[in-house]
């Protein structure tokens, strides 16, 4: 979470609510990447009302990469799920998730939208240019490599570091587990853009940081 005071409530009731009624043994972890709003104070006092829930804190903001990264680290349980704080998704398909990952024995279930053309044409183009680039140049068959709808064995983690600080994160993870014989399934997911706050991830430095984390990881990551 950066800056989402107007979802932080929202977004772990939400979780809380689908994992009590459906998974046996969770954790919530949420990262708090150096928010100057209200943020830290109220993902703090969710975290005291359930001991279930914990905090990470970045002291700086270390951007989607780094912020993955500290949550991955501080994640305890067999699957770990990443999503946004501004509900992309219902949540309701986490369970969903986890039922394909064991029927289908895969290590990774990434979720892909049927439709993302609601966020305005710009960026629907951005994301279609961003997917095919990736496509392109590491030969990865994967729709929709940003989509924050993400499940996996931990165990993943372990077979590989993750080294991006900004939004190339989620290529390199999906790359590297290729590379260690992971198996990834997709899913098709109804897609909801936020309705509060503001979208920060599609700026033009945000792109120019993917561009330079891309460039730095071409030759190792391409097929
Ligand atoms: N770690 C980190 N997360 C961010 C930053 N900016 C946005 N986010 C988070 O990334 C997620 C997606 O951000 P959002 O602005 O909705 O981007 P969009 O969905 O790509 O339009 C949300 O959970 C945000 O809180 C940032 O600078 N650092
Ligand atoms: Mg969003």
């Amino acid at each position: 979470m950066y800056n989402e005071e107007a979802y932080a409530c929202r977004a772990v009731s939400s979780a809380r609510a689908v994992l009590m009624a459906e998974l046996p043994d969770w954790e919530i972890v949420i990262v708090d990447d150096a928010s100057t709003d209200r943020t830290p104070a109220l993902v703090d006092a969710l975290a005291r009302e359930d001991p279930r829930v914990r905090v990470v804190r970045n002291p700086v903001n270390r951007r989607l990469g780094g912020a993955l990264r500290a949550g991955y680290a501080a994640a305890t349980k067999d699957l770990v799920f990443y999503t946004d704080a501004d509900l992309p998704v219902d949540l309701h398909q986490l369970p969903r998730a986890v039922r394909l990952l064991e029927y289908q024995e895969a290590d990774i279930v990434a979720g892909y939208r049927f439709d993302r053309t609601s966020e305005g044409l710009v960026r629907a183009l951005y994301t279609f240019c961003y997917n095919h680039l990736i496509r392109t140049l590491f030969g990865l068959r994967v729709r929709d490599v940003n989509f924050a709808f993400k499940l996996f064995r931990r165990s993943v983690l372990e077979e590989f570091p993750l080294t991006s600080e900004g939004s190339f994160i989620d290529a390199e993870f999906l790359l590297r587990a290729r590379k260690a014989g992971c198996v990834i399934i997709q899913i098709g997911l109804d897609y909801f853009p936020r309705t509060r706050g503001r979208s920060t991830l599609a700026s033009i430095p945000v792109i120019f940081a993917i561009l330079r984390d891309m460039a730095a990881r071409w030759r190792e990551l391409r097929r």
